[in-house]
């Protein structure tokens, strides 16, 4: 999956995908701000999680919208404590609505850890368009909450592509899996091959056989069948 975290200027950002990723991550930055990228890659329950941070200064918006292309998910990290950040944090949030719209999100409050950091519905109230959004409390310092958060986004992305999967599941393997797939979610052959692409691509399956066939990876495919599996327990 691709996940894009974005949002304003110093909110932790680089933090979160340090934090996600173990620290196996690289940041493009200058003195401490991120100018160009972060990147890294986790593993949830064996699914592959490409992370890719955006810089929050406003000028590097070619950069963000390069960085969220084709993005599955958005994590979006607000400051928690920072006041003055909100209005920028409605700037971005409309910008990655407009970049990436109708796909699954979910909001950081971040900075929880500090003591001078308000609660969620204090934030709810300064930022009105966090209205219908799950906001986690969230710490990319001490790592609080950020598992659930995250786990809570791959299951609104796995629901939101859960007529695929679930078909993906059920042709695994199929000499005709590519025909099958075309019939049963009654698309042309190019946006089925298109499907099968994109998840290679996230290396949650393998396409063989010209296209005719394609082989679900043993470790993801109870997930593509069952995505509540990635739910916080
Ligand atoms: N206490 C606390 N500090 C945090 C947390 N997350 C980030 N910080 C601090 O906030 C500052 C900014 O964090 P970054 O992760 O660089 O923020 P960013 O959003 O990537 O910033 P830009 O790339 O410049 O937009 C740093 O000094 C971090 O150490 C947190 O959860 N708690
Ligand atoms: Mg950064």
């Amino acid at each position: 999956m691709k996940i894009v975290v974005t949002g304003p200027y110093e909110a932790g950002k680089s933090q979160m995908i340090h934090h996600i990723t173990n620290g196996q991550c690289i940041n493009v930055e200058r003195r401490g701000t991120t100018i160009a990228m972060d990147h890294g890659l986790a593993n949830v329950d064996g699914l592959n999680v490409f992370m890719f941070g955006t810089p929050g200064l406003l000028r590097f918006r070619t950069m963000r919208k390069i960085l969220s292309e084709g993005a599955d998910g958005i994590i979006f990290v607000v400051d928690s404590v920072d006041p003055e950040s909100d209005a920028r944090a409605k700037l971005f949030f409309r910008e990655i609505a407009f970049f990436l719209p109708g796909v699954p999100c979910v909001v950081a409050a971040n900075k929880q850890d500090l003591p001078e950091s308000r609660p969620i519905d204090q934030l709810r109230k300064s930022l009105r368009f966090l209205a219908g959004l799950p906001v986690f409390p969230v710490s990319a310092k001490t790592g609080e909450n950020v598992d659930s958060m995250l786990r809570t986004l791959l299951y609104l992305v796995m629901m939101q592509w859960s007529s695929v999967f679930s078909k993906f599941a059920e042709f695994s393997g199929d000499k005709k899996g590519l025909n099958k797939l075309m019939k049963d979610l009654n698309v042309e052959r190019e946006q089925a091959v298109g499907y099968l692409r994109r998840f290679e691509l996230r290396k949650l399956l393998e396409v063989q056989v010209g296209d005719e066939q394609f082989i679900v990876k043993d470790t993801v495919r109870p997930l593509l069948e069952n995505p509540v599996l990635l739910m916080p327990r």
